[in-house]
């Protein structure tokens, strides 16, 4: 299949947040413009939380991707990020990769990708993806999280695997694009929380526990609950995996 062309990488020396630099261009941003950098001081999560580096151990991309037809939510498309994302990391010999839904690419269980999806009224979903490059394990952001480094794979030029990480997403999309896509089967296969025991964090003081069981097609999680058996659709919330 040809690939739509990706315009040149823009690599940033600093930045606060990817995300908000590429957020603020969309207006005069083309298809698959991306920006990328190794010194990103003041990196965005989910729900105000925030994605820590180290200037020149993370990697930080943001990359304008077109929302897809009839794809209306931002969960959705961060799913197949998240895809491509997972099959990236896989290709880098850590065919362990696991995607944790809705966000997380983990290795044995500890998080060494997140991804931020946003849309912008310029029809465009700015897809942010932070990748924990060579910390070593005693520099790691935080006890649960690990590294490409850490994992055993040594990134020896950033720049030709950005452009590899980038070309991946624009295939996945190209990919997803075509018509008439299933996409809980087409998403499914990618992730790892399916069939997981799991903690659904819906508040601080509100969570539960069940079985996933799916994934419908507008990527939300199917979770039959332990207490009462019914499945319920979990459209946003944060997810545990539970380990016997
Ligand atoms: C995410 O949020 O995981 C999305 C992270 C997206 C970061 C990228 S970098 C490029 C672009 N520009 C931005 O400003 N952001 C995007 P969330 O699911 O809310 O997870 C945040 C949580 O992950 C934090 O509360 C920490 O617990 C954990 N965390 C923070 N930094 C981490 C790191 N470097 N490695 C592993 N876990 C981390």
């Amino acid at each position: 299949m040809a690939l739509p062309v990706i315009p040149p990488i823009e690599f940033l020396t600093s930045v606060g947040s990817t995300n908000s630099y590429l957020l603020q261009r969309t207006d005069s941003c083309i298809p698959f413009q991306a920006v990328a950098t190794l010194n990103q001081t003041a990196g965005r999560g989910r729900l105000g939380r925030s994605w820590e580096s180290t200037s020149g151990l993370g990697l930080a991309v943001s990359i304008a991707l077109p929302v897809l037809a009839g794809v209306a939510n931002a969960g959705l498309h961060s799913l197949l990020v998240g895809t491509a994302v997972l099959r990236f990391v896989q290709g880098q010999g850590l065919v362990q990769a696991q995607m944790k839904w809705p966000n997380d690419i983990l290795v044995g269980g500890r998080k060494i990708s997140g991804i931020l999806c946003e849309m912008t009224p310029a029809g465009f979903v700015v897809a942010g993806i932070g990748i924990n490059l060579s910390y070593a394990e005693n520099q790691l952001p935080l006890q649960e999280s690990t590294s490409l480094g850490v994992e055993g794979v040594h990134v020896d030029d950033v720049h030709k695997f950005t452009h590899e990480l980038v070309e991946n997403l624009v295939r996945v999309w190209a990919a997803a694009g075509k018509s008439n896509t299933n996409w809980s089967k087409f998403l499914s296969p990618s992730i790892g929380t399916l069939g997981e025991r799991v903690k659904v964090v819906e508040t601080q003081d509100h969570s539960w526990e069940g079985l996933a069981e799916g994934l419908n097609d507008d990527g939300h999680l199917l979770v039959r609950s332990f207490q009462d058996g019914i499945l319920r659709t979990v459209v946003a919330a944060d997810v545990l995996h539970l380990r016997q």
